[in-house]
């Protein structure tokens, strides 16, 4: 069995909807993956240990999802030198601003690349992850250069009315 090179995780069940777009793209791109159910607030032991584990087990870069008070980015990246991508899901209340807001303004020393709010960003972070993996994977490189470019050529040159 391969073992997993990415942790998609997310703060509750509620966010998968969102958080699948990443686990999408990781499966598109054939990056082995695991995805896993962490919240800083009701689960902070497994949060603990999965920050702690990570980079022993092989993780390469970790897509942490969370919303509202979303301190789960943050708090993995506090106990891991695994990158992690923090993914502000949308909330009901405050529209994502305060997943985004409690997501990107992290103390100097510990770095959340911050994608953007929703499925957009879980996608992005997806890939973004892919494309770590890739520094150290040349049919990976070559497998997302190749979705690179049948992404650009699906876009057409002028607008149409459909
Ligand atoms: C956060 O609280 C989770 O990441 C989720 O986005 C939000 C709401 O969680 P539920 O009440 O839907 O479980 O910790």
């Amino acid at each position: 069995m391969t073992e997993p090179r990415v942790g998609v995780v997310m703060g509750s069940q509620s966010d998968w909807p969102t958080m699948k777009e990443a686990a999408n793209i990781l499966e598109e791109l054939g990056v082995p993956f695991e995805t896993r159910i962490v919240s800083a607030h009701r689960t902070p032991d497994r949060m603990w240990s999965y920050g702690i584990e990570a980079a022993d087990r092989g993780l390469q870069a970790i897509v942490a999802g969370a919303g509202g008070a979303a301190h789960l980015p943050g708090m993995l990246a506090s106990k891991t030198r695994v990158p992690v991508i923090g993914v502000p899901v949308q909330t009901r209340a405050l529209s994502g601003v305060d997943s985004l807001y409690s997501i990107v303004q992290m103390p100097r020393g510990f770095p959340v690349a911050t994608m953007a709010i929703g499925a957009s960003g879980a996608m992005n972070g997806g890939l973004m992850a892919a494309q770590i993996v890739a520094l150290s994977d040349p049919a990976l490189a070559a497998r997302i250069d190749t979705w690179r470019k049948e992404l650009a050529a699906s876009i057409p040159e002028e607008p149409s009315d459909e």
